[in-house]
């Protein structure tokens, strides 16, 4: 079995102990940092599969999610940048009533490397902390928010017109597995990006 392929096995299972040493093994072994994440995110979504099948439950989506954490933890110091330049400071978390968190992190450590300084206010974060934080931080350029789940779409929606009403002319990008450029475009988000790697080019494009 390849290295990434045992990666790949190994967050399906949750196995966090040894998810460490394979992405090393498998990036000693020549294998892409972007591949290797590719396939845990791979990972992740035949465990939805399962999850949606009945075939396991929250405890085993947490435990894939502990290990996938494990892998990306290895793999950060090879994605990011230098973080010499500063664009300015993004504010990002996770909306109201959402516990999930690994495509947020992914976002962070996107966004760091292109040269933001991220304040990242984790999961399940109310509207107005977004606001909060853009208040209490010097030079926020950006919020981003993040959505994994369908019933916390109107979250999204409340953590968006929130910030705008409070400061009109900031950018704010939305992103999740749920989200659509058409529903980030309803709710009035400036920007929407697909997913982590894109969400880089698409602050910078906002930020102008
Ligand atoms: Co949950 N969960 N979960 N879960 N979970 C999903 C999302 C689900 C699709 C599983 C399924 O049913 N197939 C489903 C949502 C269905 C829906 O609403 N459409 C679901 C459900 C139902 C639930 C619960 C309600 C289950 C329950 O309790 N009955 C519950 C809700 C808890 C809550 O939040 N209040 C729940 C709980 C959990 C755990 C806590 C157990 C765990 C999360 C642990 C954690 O995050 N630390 C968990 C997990 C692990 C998943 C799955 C399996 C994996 C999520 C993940 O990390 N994916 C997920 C199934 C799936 O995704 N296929 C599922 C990998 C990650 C890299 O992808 O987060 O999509 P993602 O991020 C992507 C893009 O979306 C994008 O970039 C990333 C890729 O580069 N992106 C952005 C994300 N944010 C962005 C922001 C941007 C731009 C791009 O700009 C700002």
């Amino acid at each position: 079995m390849s290295k990434i392929a045992e990666v790949k096995v190994l967050v399906e299972t949750g196995k966090s102990k040894k998810v460490a040493a394979a992405v090393q093994e498998a990036l000693d072994a020549g294998d892409k940092a972007q591949d290797i994440l590719d396939a845990m995110i791979a990972s992740m979504g035949v465990v939805g599969d399962k999850f949606s099948s009945g075939e396991i439950f929250v405890p085993e989506m947490l435990i894939a999610a502990k290990a996938m954490s494990k892998g990306v933890e290895v793999l950060k110091p090879v994605m990011a940048g230098d973080g010499s330049s500063s664009l300015g400071t993004c504010i990002m978390g996770t909306v109201a009533g959402d516990l999930h968190d690994i495509g947020k992190n992914l976002v962070v450590m996107m966004l760091e490397s292109a040269g933001f300084d991220m304040v990242d206010l984790g999961v399940d974060v109310p509207a107005d902390k977004f606001v909060a934080a853009v208040k209490e931080n010097d030079n926020v350029v950006l919020v981003a928010c993040s959505g994994l789940l369908t019933t916390t779409m109107p979250a999204l929606k409340e953590a968006v017109q929130t910030i705008k009403s409070a400061y009109p002319e900031m950018k704010v990008i939305v992103g999740g597995a749920p989200v659509t450029p058409e529903y980030a475009a309803e709710i009035g988000a400036d920007g929407y990006a697909p997913d982590a790697g894109s969400s880089a080019a698409k602050a910078k494009e906002l930020i102008g």
